[in-house]
């Protein structure tokens, strides 16, 4: 068994995942552990650094690195990358007109040798706003095709529409998450 294995091992061992949650700014990802941690989602302000977080899951303990998703804060993206098991994307479903913007910034993280490897969860926040479910199909479609998430092939990747505010999703989110880390780590038996 090879370092990195043995290192993933006791990972696993210790039931410590370490997710990175990034994306554009006031998407929505600290309401999004707000609501996890059952805090109250109304009471947010950008966040200037980042916030660490433990959510208890099925026995795992999920370390949520949220940081701030500023532009000027986004070259500091890179100082959180290492030994990252999973990323989770947001995006604001309520601010279509970024999501050019967005696929720039994700591209660049998916492109991060350091983050090689990690699940990929894209959280397609906000989507209460979204009235009916013909509408909620068609932002999910776009964010599909503009963020080109078929071609993203390094990562093990999907897509969830959520509400921080309803927590709708959310822990599907999770499930997925942690499914897709245990399940690629004991693959290095
Ligand atoms: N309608 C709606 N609004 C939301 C939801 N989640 C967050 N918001 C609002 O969106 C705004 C930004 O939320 P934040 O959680 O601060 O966003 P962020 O991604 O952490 O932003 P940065 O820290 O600047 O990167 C706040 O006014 C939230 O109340 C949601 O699920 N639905
Ligand atoms: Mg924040």
């Amino acid at each position: 068994m090879g370092l990195l294995s043995t290192i993933r091992k006791q990972k696993l061992k210790d039931k410590e995942i370490r997710l990175l949650m990034l994306g554009l700014d006031n998407a929505g990802k600290t309401t999004i552990v707000k609501q996890l941690l059952s805090e109250d989602v109304k009471s947010v302000s950008p966040t200037l650094g980042f916030n660490i977080k433990t959510v208890d899951w099925r026995g795992y303990k999920l370390n949520i690195w949220d940081v701030g998703g500023q532009s000027s804060l986004r070259p500091f993206w890179r100082n959180y990358f290492e030994k990252t098991d999973a990323i989770l994307w947001v995006v604001d479903a309520s601010s279509l007109e970024r999501l050019q913007d967005c696929k720039v910034e994700l591209d660049k993280v998916i492109q991060e040798d350091r983050l090689t490897g990690a699940g990929l969860l894209i959280l397609v926040n906000k989507i209460d706003v979204i009235a009916t479910d013909e509408s909620r199909t068609a932002v999910l479609d776009l964010v599909n095709d503009t963020l080109q998430i078929d071609k993203i092939t390094n990562h093990n990747c999907t897509i969830l529409a959520c509400s921080a505010y309803t927590g709708e999703n959310l822990k599907e989110g999770l499930s997925w998450t942690t499914d897709e880390v245990t399940q690629r780590l004991y693959k290095f038996d």
